[in-house]
């Protein structure tokens, strides 16, 4: 029905299609002009340097970097730091981390740098790195966890030996245009900024250390500098309506036309096999759905008791190609404030907003349904919720017992339009109110088809 109205709308439309385009965009899930996000308006990657100690032309570093973002988390292949040189300084060599071209190193005539480029960009190591090439929090193949779900995995750790540059903290300059890639785009760094010098503590607890010399780049990350499409959607359904409201059409992309070749993988396909394997690059690797998006959350109204009710949530992956480790939803519902029960995930309360209890983080449990498996019979995990009500709040009506905004991985899903939500049997009196959200509906699906 709805891309019945789609196609009605894309007619009607035709002479000034762009301007409505922006003007639908900037209202719809399109929440990723945020400058920040909402639910976690703390969240940010910073990057501490602490100068270890001074050498005959430089200083050796230790680089840091904390993933302070309560769910937002750094996937293989991993992230890349980048800055400029404020002088003409070389990386001597590095533990723990290398950058990625070592440059035009001809001037040196001894051993040469491990790095001569004037804006380097490091990676991380890859685990099983030998114990000589090791510092402590290295080598995870640029795998950063998240700060709610593992703060200990949340740190990565390089040490640099930096030549050509000062040796003291009067002559040393800060590198210039910090860049961080994880592995696109997302993240804007600001300045280098000295800092309090930071403490070490000895292993055994009993002595302080101090850097020489500290300074911090704090990097935000922005959905719209992302530039993603939406990778995620989420569905509905209750025990109280027959409807199940799925995702919007073309949440994440339209089905291509059947006489180009298909952008998506049929599910049916007797060479299903064949196809998935396929290595290039530009193959496809999401099933062929109305949503076409790689993830889905549905969340569906279970039961009604006197005092509680019943939510079951499931994650279902249509992405052929991707195994999703330490996967994470955020909800945020009114009634997370009185959770009372949680099967088989694990739970976290984000109070974004100080003193309001809404937002929840939840992620799988550790080798029992972390991994989020490709798509496929295994590709899904589920979890139920148990909600006691409060008698002032809790209703069925208006669709107040629907989430008001999922997040998977830390990107925004894709919601039905409110007023396609299940209603309560006996709501005749919103039907005229429908009518028109109905069309309001096809134009968000209409701008989400053109947008991708
Ligand atoms: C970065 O995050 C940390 C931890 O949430 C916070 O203390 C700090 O103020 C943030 N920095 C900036 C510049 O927002
Ligand atoms: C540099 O070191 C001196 C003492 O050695 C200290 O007084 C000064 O605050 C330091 N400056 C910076 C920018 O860290
Ligand atoms: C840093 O980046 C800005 C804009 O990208 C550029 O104008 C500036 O020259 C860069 N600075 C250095 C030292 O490369
Ligand atoms: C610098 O970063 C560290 C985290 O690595 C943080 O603990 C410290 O508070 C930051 N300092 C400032 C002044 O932001
Ligand atoms: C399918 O392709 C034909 C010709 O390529 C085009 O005219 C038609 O509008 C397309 N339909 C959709 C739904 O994109
Ligand atoms: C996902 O994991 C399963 C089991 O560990 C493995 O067989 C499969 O190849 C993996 N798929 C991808 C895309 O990595
Ligand atoms: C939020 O509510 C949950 C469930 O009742 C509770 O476990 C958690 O401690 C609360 N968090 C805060 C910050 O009040
Ligand atoms: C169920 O909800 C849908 C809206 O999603 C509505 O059209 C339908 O009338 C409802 N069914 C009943 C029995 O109320
Ligand atoms: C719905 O309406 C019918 C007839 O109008 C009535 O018999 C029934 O009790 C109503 N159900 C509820 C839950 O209000
Ligand atoms: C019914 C019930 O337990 N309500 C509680 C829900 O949570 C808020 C805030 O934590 C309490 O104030 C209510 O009493």
């Amino acid at each position: 029905m709805l891309s019945c109205s789609v196609a009605k709308i894309r007619f009607f439309i035709k002479p000034p299609p762009c301007i409505l385009l922006f003007f639908l965009l900037s209202f719809t899930s399109f929440t990723s002009t945020e400058a920040y996000d909402v639910l976690d308006p703390n969240g940010n990657i910073t990057i501490r340097w602490d100068i270890i100690s001074w050498t005959p032309d430089g200083y050796v570093a230790v680089v840091t970097l904390n993933n302070f973002q309560q769910y937002r988390h750094i996937s293989a292949p991993g992230w890349s730091l980048g800055w400029t040189w404020a002088k003409k300084e070389v990386i001597w060599s590095m533990m723990g981390g290398q950058t990625t071209e070592q440059g035009d190193c001809s001037k040196f005539k001894t051993t040469p740098p491990h790095c001569c480029k004037k804006d380097p960009t490091v990676v991380d190591l890859l685990p099983g790195t030998p114990y000589n090439q090791q510092i402590a929090n290295c080598c995870k193949g640029g795998v950063l966890s998240s700060w709610a779900q593992d703060p200990a995995n949340a740190i990565a750790s390089f040490q640099i030996s930096v030549g050509r540059a000062g040796t003291s903290n009067k002559t040393v300059k800060v590198p210039k245009n910090f860049t961080l890639k994880a592995p696109g785009p997302g993240y804007t760094c600001g300045p280098g900024k000295i800092v309090q010098p930071t403490q070490f503590l000895t292993g055994d607890k009993r002595r302080r250390t101090q850097a020489l010399m500290t300074w911090n780049v704090t990097c935000m990350y922005s959905q719209f500098l992302a530039q993603k499409t939406p990778t995620c959607c989420v569905s509905l359904s209750s025990f109280y309506n027959d409807t199940i409201v799925p995702c919007p059409t073309c949440s994440c992309g339209c089905q291509g036309n059947s006489s180009q070749s298909g952008n998506c993988v049929d599910p049916d396909t007797p060479h299903l096999a064949s196809v998935v394997a396929n290595p290039a690059k530009s193959s496809p690797f999401v099933q062929c759905t109305r949503h076409m998006c790689p993830v889905r959350v549905h969340w569906h109204v279970k039961l009604n008791y006197k005092e509680y009710w019943r939510v079951k949530v499931t994650i279902t992956n249509f992405n052929y190609k991707m195994n999703y480790t330490d996967w994470n939803l955020v909800i945020q519902h009114p009634n997370f404030d009185n959770l009372t029960q949680l099967f088989s995930f694990n739970y976290k309360s984000l109070t974004p907003y100080g003193t309001i209890n809404d937002t929840a983080l939840l992620w799988g449990i550790k080798f029992y349904n972390d991994l989020l498996m490709e798509a496929g019979p295994e590709g899904n995990v589920q979890s139920e919720l148990l909600f006691r009500k409060d008698k002032s709040t809790f209703t069925f009506d208006k669709g107040w017992a629907f989430p008001r905004r999922i997040y998977f991985n830390g990107d925004n899903c894709v919601m039905p339009p409110p007023d396609a939500y299940p209603w309560l049997p006996n709501a005749s009196s919103r039907r005229e109110v429908s009518l028109l959200a109905l069309v309001l509906a096809s134009f968000v699906v209409f701008a989400l088809c053109a947008y991708a």
